[in-house]
């Protein structure tokens, strides 16, 4: 596996480059052209700027997370096949850019949804949490509203303001749209974009719906391991893989993590490697990377990823806000450093007592 850190561009992010270079054992960075709209074609320009930008640095590009798919796309409106045709020359770019891993999600209307961004710790640390009962006694159109003041002024992916300014426009586009449509969905755009991630040998990571079931009556398809599966099979290709995240398969209790990791050898391409603290089943807050802070065994998931022979990137993820830093909620840079370390640490003694793998 290679340690790497998610890291959102210049202006983009508090945190520098030169940040993480100093994180022993990161040597990627998971990025993403960030002022791009879901639906633009990302040229090879700005691609290869950004790569420049990065081996500046020192690091290097490991993969992108994420280039967003057009609603159209998700929906199956008529205008998708424009949609799908620009996502296919933004994966050519970025493969003569030599960018071979793109995160992405099939999300309806909301990317990741958290009803806190900043929840106090006993230890004053704050991090994003999750409450089922605030979600069902608040109006969509709100909750953008209610947690807006708790961003430290960032832009949270997924919650672009302009996005969020015509929701209810959004809700109606999916208003008929069930699991099994978007499912048949998704179904048609990998089978589009196949033939040009196997040119450029392109691993496609589908991530999670986080929180891993249906939010606010819209549908989520990738919650478990069945659906997974699924998705796997009706487009049956090494290149549709996906995008292991502790933290939203975690939040639905009965999913087993260290069992899904072992049943996804050779199309789990990139992990996202987070703990959660569950103060009940629909009530949980995000936790320091270490075991004994959450409810995840940390070790287990780690052991799993190397025992599927894992060898894509992999990302410490939401850290707390500790230290008085100002950042992005889940983003900045000391928690997410000492979850960087604390995974190499665990990785090492794996490695050191079950033998070296590539
Ligand atoms: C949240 C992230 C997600 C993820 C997208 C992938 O912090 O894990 O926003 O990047 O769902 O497209």
């Amino acid at each position: 596996m290679e340690m790497t850190l998610r890291w959102f561009g210049t202006g983009f992010d508090t945190v520098t480059l030169r940040q993480i270079r100093q994180i022993p054992g990161v040597t990627g960075v998971i990025t993403t052209l960030y002022d791009t709209e879901p639906g633009e074609v990302w040229s090879r320009e700005r691609i290869h700027a950004l790569k420049e930008a990065v081996e500046a640095s020192g690091l290097h590009i490991s993969g992108i997370e994420s280039v967003n798919i057009h609603d159209a796309i998700k929906v199956g409106t008529p205008d998708r096949d424009q949609y799908i045709d620009n996502y296919i020359t933004t994966l050519e770019n970025l493969g003569k850019e030599d960018i071979h891993m793109v995160c992405y999600n099939f999300m309806p209307v909301f990317d990741w949804t958290r009803t806190e961004l900043a929840r106090v710790r006993p230890d004053g640390s704050t991090v994003l949490a999750y409450s089922q009962k605030t979600i069902d006694s608040i109006d969509p159109q709100d909750m953008f509203a209610s947690i807006k003041g708790d961003a430290n002024g960032a832009i949270l992916p997924g919650w672009e303001p302009e996005r969020m300014a015509k929701i209810s426009e959004l809700f109606d586009m999916y208003k008929d749209v069930d699991e099994e449509k978007l499912f048949d969905n998704l179904k048609y755009f990998l089978e589009r974009i196949m033939p040009v991630c196997d040119k450029y040998d392109i691993n496609m990571a589908i991530h999670p719906d986080d929180p891993a079931w249906s939010v606010f009556g819209l549908p989520r398809i990738i919650i478990n391991l069945d659906n997974i599966m699924r998705m796997m099979r009706m487009v049956d290709n090494p290149h549709n893989g996906v995008t292991f995240c502790a933290g939203s398969y975690g939040t639905n209790r009965a999913n087993d993590l260290p069992t899904m990791i072992r049943a996804l050898k050779g199309r789990l391409h990139f992990a996202h490697v987070r703990n959660l603290k569950f103060n009940s089943d629909d009530d949980f807050e995000e936790a320091a990377h270490l075991s004994s802070d959450g409810s995840f065994d940390m070790y287990e998931i780690m052991k799993a990823l190397y025992d599927i022979d894992f060898d894509g990137p992999i990302r410490p993820d939401h850290g707390r806000m500790i230290w008085d830093e100002v950042a992005m909620p889940g983003y900045g840079l000391y928690d997410r450093a000492l979850g960087a370390t604390y995974l190499n640490g665990l990785w090492e003694a794996i490695v050191k007592s079950h033998g070296e793998k590539k």
